[in-house]
């Protein structure tokens, strides 16, 4: 009998147990703490071990449960319940993987500078589409003269907004309070994600920029994903910070970000209206008497379009490999049936 308790701080509960001891068959089930190339640090019933990644299994990512061989080789990938996904910086129509079975992203923003709210909403489309919930987290309260936490709360239905300072120990509590499961900090480098981690797991874990980066820009501290129990439960993932965050397939997620314009929309007058110059246009109404500001509008129309665009691309590359595809079937046969006439 295989005994589970040291997967227990990662996260293996009764519920992942029955889910995935009948899809693994001889293989011992680990999570990933953290990826590398080829290979990754993962955390198995025997404690922390070494894995390597075959190359046939694609796209694995700090959180994910897989299943090991004898030779603590990967040879499974299990089921996800929520993944964070980004458009590849590339450009190209993949899907990167940020985080793997996430049920708390917390969206950092360092409250001291200059709050964008068109990059929270981005980051909450992303966040929303994952699964997961999100909660907004505005840091360095301690550093901040004052603090938009209004402003944010209206660009963020449904989510938890909280100012936290990590250095000065305010909000954390509240913000403990409002974690379950797999928590995952994102946001742009500098945001105080990895000073958060470490005042959350209440030790030096992770490394922190202590110093203020000359090129005005940032360095990116954190380089790598990596996972942590956290000590009252849970665990916590800390991540690099994001530069572009280009949004994949989140059609989903835009809807419940701007949930508030989505549901104006849904008393406009013409079930098809494009809020442009329609007559009975609820959005245009709202806009007029002030509810909805104008940004909020072009926000949502700027994601949406975003994502539309995306979304034709990732079409034409499948229906391109196909037919890539489709080709070397045919001229497989072709050459099969020249074969078989010549002998
Ligand atoms: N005043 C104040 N400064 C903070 C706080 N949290 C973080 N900082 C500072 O902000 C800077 C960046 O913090 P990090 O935690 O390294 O930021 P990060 O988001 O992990 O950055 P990357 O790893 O590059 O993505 C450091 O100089 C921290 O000391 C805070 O609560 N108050
Ligand atoms: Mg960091
Ligand atoms: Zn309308």
């Amino acid at each position: 009998m295989v005994d589970y308790d040291l997967l227990v701080p990662y996260g293996w509960t009764e519920a992942v147990a029955s889910e995935y001891l009948p899809l693994l068959g001889d293989l011992t089930p680990a999570r990933i703490v953290r990826m590398d190339r080829s290979e990754c640090d993962v955390v198995t019933p025997s404690g922390p071990a070494r894995a390597s990644c075959p190359r046939d299994i694609t796209g694995l990512c700090t959180g994910d449960w897989v299943g090991l061989d004898a030779e603590h080789t990967v040879r499974q990938l299990l089921p996800r319940r929520s993944a964070i996904m980004r458009s590849s910086v590339s450009g190209r129509s993949v899907a990167q993987v940020l985080a793997a079975n996430v049920d708390t992203v917390l969206i950092c923003t360092a409250a001291d500078g200059d709050v964008d709210l068109g990059r929270i909403e981005r980051m909450l489309a992303l966040a929303w589409e994952s699964n997961a919930q999100p909660v907004v987290v505005l840091t360095k309260a301690d550093a901040a003269v004052d603090i938009p936490l209004d402003e944010v709360r209206a660009v963020a239905p449904g989510a938890t907004v909280l100012a936290v300072s990590a250095s000065a120990d305010v909000g954390l509590d509240v913000l403990t309070a409002s974690l379950t499961g797999t928590v995952a900090l994102i946001g742009p480098s500098g945001a105080g994600k990895s000073t958060l981690a470490n005042a959350l797991l209440g030790a030096q874990v992770f490394a922190t920029n202590a110093v203020r980066a000359v090129d005005g820009k940032g360095r990116h501290t954190t380089v790598h994903r990596e996972l942590r129990p956290l000590p009252g439960g849970g665990t916590l993932i800390d991540t690099p910070g994001l530069r572009g965050i280009g949004l994949y397939d989140a059609a989903e997620g835009i809807g419940k970000t701007f949930s508030d314009i989505e549901s104006l929309a849904a008393e406009c007058r013409f079930a098809d209206c494009a809020h442009q110059t329609e007559p009975g246009c609820a959005v245009l109404a709202a806009l007029a008497d002030g509810t909805l500001p104008e940004r909020r509008l072009t926000s949502y129309r700027k994601l949406a379009k975003e994502n539309e665009w995306m979304a034709a691309r990732t079409d034409k590359r499948l229906a391109a490999e196909r037919a890539q595809a489709w080709r070397t079937i045919a001229k497989q046969q072709r050459r099969r049936y020249r074969e078989r006439g010549h002998r």
